[in-house]
């Protein structure tokens, strides 16, 4: 029986060494949310990497590791010390990620990393080619993994693969400086279907295939030699009902969040100001200190808010070996304390920050008790945060503030649309948000959640590989020609 193979950098589970044996438990991310249905449908399988080195895994323990993945229909990738070091916080996470969210200045062209990017796509490509069946599909994420279509069709020319790029791809200007470019575009092209968030990625990678490959490229289509390779947009949607419905469950029993103790304790006595949230992993691309900023020119240019809003800032840690985000945790340290410093009252704190990670109901709870949602990255691939708040909001309340660099803004115009480097827009559109009457709210959160439930993550999953099956029959048209 035939299988879809699932590869992503990180499996989707938690792997405890506990007492000397080894626990996995599931993971609930949007991915492997958006993916549950193609990973349990026909006997499925998901290969990554178990978040453990084999420097952690005692020796003893190895085959139980195995085990305990293989329980939730997954199959581990063993990676070093040293392959993370040079393969995720090296060229992934200094190279790519950087370039890709056109932030050159980050950008660094290391020899050995890219080396190590190399042979850890090689160890992911023994493990596919290891469980490949006759007949099966193989679906590749993201960035880290762009070498690994060409190194499976390689060896295996007649099983389909797809390939989803979750950040953006970058304009040809931009791409064209990585040394490594050609091998790159050769790895992603042994796909037979190329998915992206949004029609402008999709664009910037056509362009950069035919301006550096030279090869014949359509509005959806690259001609290869022997095959042709399919190029869409599939923009990502969230699990609806699953914010939704916990939403409302938590209006309904009002648990006693971090939050919500905090306001009656009157720790903070304006308990009516309007709250506008922030949620993001604590990343140079969500221009988190940015929007510090215009949150502090917003109260210079309207006084008349102070006292009457509150910023709740959560950042999660994130990538803290990258001397990039060391910085910029520092960055923002300063920045909220400077601004609370500056602007605090006795009885009212402008900016409530948190460095850590929720509880999926902490949450919820953040997205159900903030009346504004201010989120202004300078560049993100999607951004599903912008569509998780707009989903909580089961009275239609409430106003999404949105970054026109995310790829969200394409499908999300009722939202305020900001440009994240212009403060006096954001300084705008928060006086908008916060006065906007209620009727007007309604109207635009209708629209959003009618196309938010649609469009949602399992209907994304499912485009995709119903796109991939049909590149399969285009292949087989192709040989009758
Ligand atoms: C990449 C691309 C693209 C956040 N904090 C907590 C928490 N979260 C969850 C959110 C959301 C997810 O993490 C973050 O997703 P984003 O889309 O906003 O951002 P990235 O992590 O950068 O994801 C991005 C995405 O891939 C999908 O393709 O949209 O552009 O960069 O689901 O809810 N969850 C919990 N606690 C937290 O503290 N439980």
């Amino acid at each position: 029986m035939s299988k879809t193979i699932i590869i992503s950098n990180r499996l989707p589970l938690q792997l405890q060494i506990d007492n000397k044996t080894i626990k996995a438990t599931p993971s609930v991310g949007g991915l492997a949310t958006g993916m549950k249905s193609v990973h349990r449908d026909s006997n499925g399988i998901w290969i990554g990497w178990t978040g453990l080195t084999e420097e952690e895994i005692p020796a003893d323990l190895r085959d139980e590791v195995v085990e305990a993945t293989i329980q939730e229909q997954c199959v581990p990738v063993s990676l070093t010390e040293e392959d993370i070091d040079g393969f995720y916080y090296g060229f992934s996470n200094r190279t790519i990620w950087p370039l890709f969210h056109y932030f050159m200045e980050y950008t660094e062209f290391e020899k050995e990393s890219w080396q190590s990017y190399v042979t850890v796509n090689q160890k992911y490509a023994e493990v596919v080619l290891d469980n490949i069946e006759e007949g099966d599909t193989v679906w590749v994420h993201d960035y880290q993994l762009m070498l690994l279509p060409a190194l499976i069709k390689k060896e295996r020319p007649d099983v389909q693969i797809g390939f989803f790029l979750h950040i953006p791809f970058p304009s040809y200007e931009v791409f064209r400086t990585l040394p490594w470019r050609e091998e790159i575009l050769k790895g992603l092209l042994g796909s037979d279907l190329i998915g992206f968030h949004t029609y402008d990625y999709q664009r910037h990678f056509l362009s950069s295939v035919s301006r550096i490959l030279r090869n014949e490229v359509s509005f959806n289509e690259i001609t290869l030699k022997d095959r042709i390779v399919t190029v869409n947009s599939y923009p990502m949607g969230i699990d609806y009902n699953k914010f939704s419905e916990a939403a409302a469950k938590h209006d309904a029993a009002k648990n006693q969040s971090e939050l919500q103790r905090r306001l009656d304790l009157h720790i903070d006595s304006t308990p009516d100001a309007k709250m506008i949230l922030s949620i993001d992993r604590l990343d140079y691309s969500k221009g988190i200190a940015n929007r510090i900023r215009a949150y502090e020119y917003f109260l210079e240019k309207y006084p008349e808010f102070k006292e009457k809003v509150r910023l709740v800032m959560l950042a999660v840690p994130s990538r803290s070996n990258v001397p990039q985000y060391q910085l910029l945790k520092k960055e923002v340290d300063e920045l909220v304390g400077r601004i609370n410093g500056k602007f605090a009252s006795v009885s009212w704190t402008p900016i409530w920050y948190f460095y850590r990670s929720m509880p999926f109901e902490n949450l919820i709870d953040l997205y159900t008790t903030c009346e504004v949602a201010l989120l202004t990255p300078i560049r993100d691939g999607m951004n599903l945060v912008a569509k998780e708040y707009v989903a909580t909001r089961t009275d239609k309340k409430g106003v999404l503030i949105l970054s026109e660099m995310a790829g969200a803004a394409q499908e999300m115009s009722e939202a305020l649309i900001i440009n994240p480097n212009n403060f006096e827009e954001i300084a705008d559109a928060l006086k908008q948000a916060i006065e906007m009457p209620e009727a007007e709210q309604i109207k635009r959160n209708k629209f959003l959640q009618k196309r938010l439930k649609r469009y949602n993550v399992e209907k994304w999953a499912n485009d995709f590989m119903t796109s991939l099956r049909d590149t399969a029959h285009k292949a087989d048209i192709v040989k009758a020609i």
